[in-house]
């Protein structure tokens, strides 16, 4: 095996998994890093992998930046993980988003179609495109209806992959992921704001949690399970597109009940409602189907939300210098 792999995201949650999934299969990891104020490193050094990456100097938003990452990679796979992925923020900053998220991705298939296209490509794609659902379990032929500026931005980096797939021929595949979580998920995001609050309070540094919606439901995995089934796609003979979820959803509610429990605690006695994080435009409830995942990619999720949920606790427990449950 001597294969060389660009990851764009790659100091993200899912970037860090997937360098370390792939350089443990031995391939050479190349990432693409914007400039940052702030350290970026601190999920691949958490995974011990900061110094085995290789990184290049670059932005979704500048193309000339992602055919220079092709040409001095060489890669032969390349993972678009680079987004701008909050919803959140996705109404406050709807222009960034549709350049990071919608048309970087654009960019990064040119720059695949210009200086290899044939390397394979894999696109984050989401389970967010779904939005208002069209079906009670969400598949592959499931129609999409987006609910916020980031879902719009994804559908359009989904579409560009499925096309350059059928106009260009590029070995171009879509990862239509159900939300995934870990102990290296950003704070903004619903588990990991709980798991962090929870370990702050069982250690006394906080007293209340406040959220949004709390009935909302989502098909929550592991990140690390779901970074097996991007290079499983990359190495299809055919790209396709594949949803990959673990067939089981849960509210935002039980979700902090199993994380309050976790360390002996009510999550009544601490969480408060603020309407502050109520979304204008809400996905009320994601539940996936990933049965495709698992007939062609024999790709299956193996943690379940109680084992991801404590393992994201005591892992804050522990950066807090507190001693996990
Ligand atoms: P994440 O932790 O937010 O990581 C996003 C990455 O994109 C970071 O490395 C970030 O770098 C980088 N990035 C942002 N703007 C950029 C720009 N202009 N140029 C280059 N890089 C840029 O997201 P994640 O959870 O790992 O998710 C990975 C991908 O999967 C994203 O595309 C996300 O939208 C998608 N997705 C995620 C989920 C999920 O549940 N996690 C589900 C479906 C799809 P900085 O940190 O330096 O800003
Ligand atoms: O954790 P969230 O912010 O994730 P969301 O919006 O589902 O998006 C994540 O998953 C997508 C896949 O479906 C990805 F594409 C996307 O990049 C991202 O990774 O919110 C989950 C739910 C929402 O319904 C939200 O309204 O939790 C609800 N919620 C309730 N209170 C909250 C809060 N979400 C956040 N972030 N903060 C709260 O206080």
């Amino acid at each position: 095996m001597n294969k060389n792999a660009l990851i764009t995201g790659i100091t993200g949650q899912d970037g860090a998994y997937l360098a370390k999934l792939l350089l443990d299969k031995g391939y050479t990891v190349y990432g693409l890093m914007a400039r940052r104020g702030s350290d970026g490193l601190w999920r691949l050094r958490e995974l011990g992998v900061e110094n085995e990456v290789s990184l290049i100097d670059g932005d979704l938003m500048d193309v000339t930046s992602l055919i220079r990452a092709m040409e001095t990679s060489k890669a032969s796979e390349v993972y678009n993980l680079g987004a701008q992925s909050f919803v959140g923020t996705s109404w406050t900053q709807p222009v960034l988003t549709a350049q990071v998220t919608g048309v970087g991705a654009v960019n990064v298939l040119e720059a695949v179609r210009i200086v290899n296209p044939e390397a394979r490509f894999y696109q984050a794609s989401t389970s967010e495109m779904f939005g208002l659902i069209q079906a009670e379990r969400q598949d592959e032929s499931t129609p999409f209806y987006p609910r916020s500026p980031y879902g719009v931005a994804k559908l359009m980096a989904h579409w560009a992959t499925v096309n350059y797939r059928e106009s260009f021929g590029l070995h171009a595949s879509s990862g239509i992921l159900f939300n995934h979580e870990s102990p290296l998920r950003g704070p903004e995001f619903v588990t990991r704001k709980v798991a962090l609050a929870v370990a702050r309070i069982k250690l006394g540094l906080q007293k209340e949690l406040r959220l949004g919606n709390i009935d909302a439901k989502r098909d929550w995995g592991f990140a690390g399970d779901y970074v097996e089934a991007m290079w499983a796609m990359l190495q299809q003979e055919q790209a396709d597109d594949y949803v990959i979820a673990t067939g089981v959803t849960t509210t935002v509610r039980d979700m902090c009940e199993i994380a309050f429990s976790h360390v002996g605690l009510n999550y009544k006695d601490h969480v408060v409602i603020d309407p502050e994080f109520f979304r204008p435009a809400e996905v009320d409830v994601l539940l996936g189907n990933p049965g495709k995942a698992e007939r062609k990619l024999g790709w299956k999720p193996h943690t379940s939300l109680n084992e991801l949920i404590a393992m994201m606790v005591d892992a804050d427990m522990r950066r807090l210098g507190g001693a996990p449950e």
